[in-house]
């Protein structure tokens, strides 16, 4: 309970011995004999639960007795990390837990690198979800994360000669010493028309020198156990038995299952509406309910939490349409996380009816709606003007208007003469998007998929075609246009992509209602990202800022800024830089087997693999530097997604390059407008790094913060990126040549065998990929390349390179998540910061 006299409960090292040593006799998840190291952290880890179980408990029972508005995070993805090493650095513990571990012979660092690592997320998007759960708990925002318990996380990367390979992550193998099964907080989701169970599995998220302890609610689905079919399993019909056990499971088997297929469509399809699925408890007055819930979705894939909520309120719990959707408005609000459209989900229409066919029947009521509003605020509009508007706007693609406003249209007729007929396609089809041809009928029984490429060709607006069968654009739902219709705000990430979503992205919402839209520029926490990962940085922030506040009011880091010439921090600032870089050299050792030296310049890229962000530039980069200047270490860390063939590519190249590069005996090393934000960006700024990059996502706001003179710019801007594009598709384009030189070296098989053909293709508009270097590596080479000389020059300087990194911890200080949290419960969530006394 809240009120014991626990509140003051901090163990020191002694009891945390004997803690550790009765969890591992009494709370047993291995055999007795031993003491190794999983077993070590293990007990450790149930230890730290404990005493986080004590505020955890103390801060829920506040929450019920004030019934205080509430937050909910709802993210598909929560990239949570290891939590030992965070959970005792937040409870002040790290000392007493080093000393306990040590009377038992083991080392902390060691045991914290048992835990498994909780890779729930893809990259960015998953890691800022759990950077906001750490804020939150640590401001004391009464709020929730609410995600999916995935049984395999992201999967672990294994690179082998040909490039990338998936190995499944099952980071649940020996079980979790955090999570706490709730078997009193499970619910039925219906698919069609059957029951499956979604439980709640709660992991505790400590605050840094807080009580509070806020929940990440997990849901996982199971078949209620009345529901195994004994009869079939005794009469040894065993597959049968358990089909609905394995059907429901699989929901949850893994992050992001593949959606190439119909099946692995249906499935996210499955993900999504689990997470947003909630029969809400009873003494809810509904009428208050925007008052004490907000909901967040981060990114679309939470949409179905809208006309869930309107399900709730009007067939369960009898409201009207117009008081419902009110409440359902004033509830949810939308992040947008990014400006590419292949990446805006649209679900079939066809499929997500046969699955949630009372969520589309809501989705076509609320798409009436917003064409009734479209019309009567742009009424006046010529018709084709008005046409426009309800294509780009609407929630519901390649529909008919419903038949109330369908008489305002002289709709243009499909004309066919004998051979030829001419098809008015409304809007162009994606280009991820497959297009279903159709010889038959609506229905559609014989049906062909076509390629990106051969779409595109073929749905140019009034196309003649002549007998061939029509195209029927296929019907989709767009998530986007839900959330933006659906919520009462909607936010970008970054200062310029907040801008590219109000002025592009969706500029005719903007237009209709720009008081929805708001920027919250990312942030990370500050102790995971700098406190807890960078000890010997901590310490000088702290001894030359005169106290350790800067981990909470990360303002203070500015402070630095009046020491960055003195000699003592700088030699200070090197020393622990120094001493960083040769853990480094280690772990590469261990994991490569290359030996670096720590005096080189380390040049390091860690983010997803896409071609948007550039990796194909740094090693052109590479490549073209290989025997001049300044010795670099250069590290890629990141992983392509399954699927994406391209960046795959990219993965074995960059090792094969590696592999050249590291055995030549002569050495002993971002497209604007595209990235809504980054956040290692941030990180790395955080630990005084330097960086090379275009003016794109929070980039533009970090160097102002450090100062232009400290960030190394190249490349074009966001505004130039239309126009160099269409130079570059209408051939105008002259590249220069020392890029051509680094394909052509490339292609003369200096990396091995393997045909980069199809790489090289892609940056000179190779038919294979129908678009001439999109990401504009051809244009940014020259402006890269002279960056990275004048990087080399300031690294030959050590001491103004020593000044530029101290300059970047100091500037850094507006990309804490705390800011970030405090921005959304002011502005969005309206919550209010409450103390766990
Ligand atoms: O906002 C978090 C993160 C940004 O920092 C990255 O710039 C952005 O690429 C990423 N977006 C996604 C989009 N995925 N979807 N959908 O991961 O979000």
């Amino acid at each position: 309970g809240g009120e014991s006299d626990l509140s003051s409960f901090a163990p020191d090292a002694a009891s945390i011995t004997s803690s550790i040593k009765y969890h591992a006799e009494f709370t047993p998840v291995f055999s007795p004999e031993r003491f190794e190291l999983p077993k070590a952290f293990f007990a450790t880890a149930q230890s730290v639960r404990d005493s986080l179980l004590i505020n955890w408990n103390a801060t829920y029972d506040v929450y019920e007795k004030l019934n205080m508005k509430q937050a909910y995070y709802l993210s598909m993805e929560f990239l949570q990390g290891r939590a030992l090493l965070n959970a005792i650095g937040n409870l002040e513990l790290t000392g007493a837990f080093a000393e306990a571990l040590k009377n038992l012979g083991h080392n902390l660092e060691n045991v914290a690198s048992q835990e498994p690592d909780a890779a729930l997320g893809n990259g960015g998007l998953g890691r800022l979800a759990s950077c906001f759960l750490d804020s939150l708990a640590t401001l004391n925002y009464p709020a929730w994360g609410y995600g999916l318990r995935y049984k395999y996380g992201l999967f672990k990367q294994r690179i082998t000669k040909d490039g990338q390979e998936e190995v499944a992550e099952e980071w649940l193998e020996i079980g979790s010493p955090w999570e706490v099964v709730r078997n009193d907080v499970s619910y039925p989701i219906k698919f069609y028309g059957k029951d499956i169970k979604a439980v709640a599995y709660d992991v505790p998220i400590p605050g840094y020198k807080t009580r509070t302890t806020i929940s990440l609610r997990l849901w996982s689905t199971q078949v209620p156990s009345a529901d195994f079919d004994l009869s079939a399993f005794n009469a040894g019909e065993h597959t049968k038995a358990c089909e609905a056990q394995a059907n429901a499971e699989k929901i949850c088997y893994i992050l992001y299952p593949g959606d190439e297929s119909e099946e692995g469509k249906i499935l996210r399809l499955k993900q999504q509406y689990t997470l947003c699925s909630r029969r809400s408890g009873d003494r809810i007055k509904w009428e208050e309910f925007p008052e004490k819930v907000a909901v967040q979705m981060n990114d679309t894939h939470p949409t179905l939490c809208i006309p869930e909520l309107m399900r709730i309120l009007i067939d369960l719990k009898g409201l009207n349409w117009n008081e419902a959707w009110n409440i359902t408005q004033r509830t949810v609000a939308y992040t947008n996380h990014t400006v590419l459209p292949e990446a805006l989900e649209k679900w079939s229409y066809e499929l997500m009816q046969k699955l949630l066919p009372r969520h589309v029947e809501i989705i076509e009521a609320i798409d009436e709606e917003l064409v009734h509003e479209i019309v009567s605020k742009y009424g006046s509009l010529d018709l084709n003007k008005l046409e426009e508007k309800l294509t780009t706007m609407r929630i519901l693609e390649n529909f008919d208007l419903p038949s109330s406003v369908a008489e305002l249209f002289i709709k243009p007729e499909i004309s066919v003469d004998d051979d030829t007929e001419t098809v008015e396609v409304h809007d162009k089809v994606e280009a991820s998007d497959k297009v279903v041809i159709n010889d038959e009928d609506d229905a559609g029984k014989k049906t062909s998929v076509k390629t990106e490429a051969a779409a595109e060709k073929d749905i140019d607006k009034k196309t003649p075609v002549s007998p061939e069968p029509a195209v029927i654009p296929p019907k989709k739902v767009r998530m986007a246009n839900l959330c933006v219709v659906g919520g009462h705000a909607v936010n970008g990430v970054a200062e310029i992509h907040s801008e590219i979503v109000k002025e592009e992205v969706f500029n005719d919402f903007y237009k209709l209602w720009p008081e929805k839209f708001q920027n919250k520029t990312n942030g990370v926490t500050p102790r995971r990202w700098i406190r807890f990962c960078n000890p010997p940085l901590s310490a000088i922030i702290t001894k030359w800022t005169g106290t350790e506040d800067w981990v909470l009011k990360t303002e203070k880091l500015a402070e630095l800024q009046k020491f960055a010439d003195n000699e003592d921090l700088q030699n200070e600032w090197r020393e622990a830089k120094r001493s960083n870089k040769i853990k480094v050299v280690s772990f590469l050792k261990e994991k490569t087997g290359y030996s670096v030296v720590p005096d080189a310049m380390f040049d390091i890229q860690v983010k997803r693999i896409h071609e948007y962000k550039r990796q194909l530039l740094n090693i052109f980069g590479i490549i073209y530097r290989k025997t001049n200047f300044v010795p670099r270490v250069c590290i890629f860390g990141g992983k392509a997604f399954a699927t994406y063939v391209q960046a795959k590519r990219i993965v074995k190249f960059i090792t094969d390059v590696g592999a050249t590069i590291n055995h030549d005996p002569e050495i002993g090393d971002l497209t604007a407008g595209m990235e809504a934000s980054g956040t290692s960006n941030m990180k790395f700024a955080m630990n005084g790094c330097i960086q090379i990059g275009t003016l794109d996502g929070a980039n533009v706001e970090i160097r102002e913060e450090v100062g232009e003179e400290n960030f190394f710019l190249f490349g074009a801007q966001a505004h130039e990126i239309a126009g160099l594009r269409k130079e570059r598709a209408d051939g105008k384009f002259v590249p220069d040549e020392r890029f051509e030189e680094v394909k052509e070296f490339v292609r003369s098989g200096a990396f091995g065998s393997y045909n980069y053909d199809d790489l090289i293709g892609s940056l000179e508009g190779n038919e294979c990929f129908g678009r001439a270097d999109y990401f504009l590596v051809g244009k940014d080479f020259p402006s890269y390349i002279e960056c990275q000389e004048k990087v080399d020059e300031a690294y030959r300087d050590q001491k103004r390179w020593t000044k530029m990194s101290i300059l970047n911890t100091a500037g850094s200080y507006k990309f804490s998540s705390d800011r970030t949290i405090h921005e959304y419960a002011k502005d969005i969530w309206n919550i209010e910061a409450v103390e766990i006394a």
